[in-house]
């Protein structure tokens, strides 16, 4: 008789504690990993004394489950996930669900959505955040793919999942790789949202700050509009000291920052789109530039910058850097809206910001008291086009604009690196922007490629041509190919 509510292949950390969390609930659980042994050594260790059903093949595996047989996967993205679909469709039914909780690309989910339910089956591709402590104790969970299975699989993920506001940080996101796309725009912002304060981090070291220092301001910072877990454990790694050297654990920790490809991903996808994501595809291209360490260091002996020392009043700098991360912050949710906004366009999903926002309000490694502005934001009758003309961040962005601005420059001055800081300023600066150079600039493609303008004067989609030399012509880009 099968018993199990729900199978998770992929016994890893993530795998385990999901599995814990989901028997804490109240859910029977079966579980299966391709290296059978670790089936045993997790029901001799992490499990023992649960419910948990350990299964020793794929067809005991799924022999344990309830109909319709919820078979979750966490197992590596790419391959593995596909060879776990293949196993397990001979031993599926109609209407069984198959869903991949792995931090899976949304074109594979996708994919991946189509070919199972073409099997009869049903889909879901879930983003699970906040590491293995998220997953053990309540993790984000962004799940998208067959609308059908949601309703099966809903009780489970929304008991399991962390609680914000007394509502559980999970609910259904859309269709075949909504859940996928939403984890890959949640980790982009999670890319900005650390650069944004490595940022300020390298500003108070230029200001002379020691780690201990600045990890008393972040603990203040924490308790007013920055409050997030970022900030949180930011303050705690500043406090922390190394047990070799003694020295604050931040200094000997070597600066080249690692990648899995989720922010690249996400830049990827607004170049596909054309959304300006300018924030987040700094903080990804600052982690590349940083990982240039050998080249930086030789250049450092060969590129001067200003000699420039910081006289200013340093609490009054560091309440500038404050204002200005505030504010960049605001920008880059701005633009992960706008993102999410044209991949809705793009694959016809139909997103839920508001919902969006609370899953990412807790749980997750982006949970923030912010979300809770933004969850508000899209909760009102008239949704906004843009985060940045809601009353409270137009309002919030309008009151730390000056500091931001004396950030930025104080940052050129003293030749510091702030790309997120400027870029975030430039694209506030560009956004509100009546009229922009690209008037020059369309002049100058008509110029060299007779690719034609429109004009001020006329209609939109009334298209012109110069014939700037006197040579060219009056051949349009339009009308041939070269
Ligand atoms: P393993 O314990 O047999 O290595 C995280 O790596 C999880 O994904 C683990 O459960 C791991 O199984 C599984 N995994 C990794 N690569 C895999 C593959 N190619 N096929 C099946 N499972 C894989």
């Amino acid at each position: 008789m099968p018993q199990a509510d729900i199978g998770l292949i992929g016994l890893a950390v993530m795998g385990q504690n999901l599995v814990l969390n989901m028997n804490d609930h109240g859910f029977t659980v079966a579980v299966f990993n391709r290296t059978v042994s670790k089936v045993d050594d997790f029901l001799n260790g992490g499990a023992a004394g649960t419910n948990i059903i350990g299964t020793h093949s794929v067809e005991e595996f799924v022999g344990a489950l309830k109909r319709p047989r919820r078979v979750m996967l966490l197992v590596k993205a790419g391959q593995a996930v596909d060879d776990f679909i293949e196993k397990v469709i001979p031993h599926l039914e109609d209407g069984d669900i198959i869903i991949d909780g792995g931090n899976s690309n949304y074109n594979d989910t996708i994919r991946r959505c189509k070919y199972v339910e073409s099997k009869g089956l049903l889909y879901i591709g879930t983003g699970v955040s906040g590491g293995e402590e998220g997953a053990r104790h309540g993790p984000s969970i962004m799940p998208g793919g067959s609308p059908a299975a949601w309703e099966h699989v809903k009780p489970i993920f929304q008991a399991v999942a962390a609680k914000a506001d007394g509502e559980p940080c999970c609910d259904w996101v859309g269709e075949n790789g909504a859940g996928h796309y939403v984890k890959m725009t949640h980790n982009g912002i999670e890319y900005g949202d650390m650069q944004l304060i490595c940022e300020a981090y390298s500003l108070m070291k230029a200001v002379g700050m020691t780690p201990g220092e600045m990890s008393e301001v972040l603990a203040e910072w924490n308790k007013g509009e920055l409050d997030s877990y970022l900030i949180e454990i930011t303050r705690d790694i500043l406090a922390a000291r190394d047990p070799e050297t003694g020295q604050a654990m931040v200094d000997v920790i070597l600066d080249t920052a690692g990648q899995k490809g989720t922010g690249k991903w996400t830049g990827i996808s607004a170049l596909d789109m054309g959304i300006p994501l300018t924030l987040i595809g700094e903080a990804v291209f600052a982690r590349c530039l940083s990982a240039l360490k050998d080249e930086r260091v030789a250049a450092s002996e060969k590129l001067r910058g200003p000699k420039r020392t910081f006289k200013g009043d340093r609490a009054k700098f560091v309440e500038d850097v404050r204002a200005a991360l505030y504010a960049s912050k605001i920008i880059s949710y701005a633009q992960g809206f706008m993102l999410l906004r044209a991949a809705a366009a793009e694959y016809g999903w139909n997103l839920n910001y508001g919902g969006i926002a609370l899953m990412w309000r807790g749980g997750c490694i982006i949970r923030s008291q912010f979300l809770g502005r933004i969850k508000d934001a899209y909760s009102k009758k008239k949704e906004p086009t843009n985060l940045l003309l809601v009353p409270y961040f137009r309002s919030a962005v309008r009151k730390a604009q000056a500091a931001w601005r004396r950030v930025v420059i104080q940052a050129v001055r003293l030749g510091v690196p702030v790309p997120a800081f400027s870029s975030a300023l430039a694209f506030y600066d560009a956004y509100r922007s009546e009229r922009l150079p690209a008037n020059l600039l369309q002049a100058q493609r008509d110029y060299f490629g007779a690719h034609t303008y429109e004009r001020v004067d006329k209609p939109r989609g009334e298209f012109f041509h110069t014939n700037w030399t006197g040579t060219g012509g009056d051949t349009t880009a339009s009308t041939y190919t070269a």
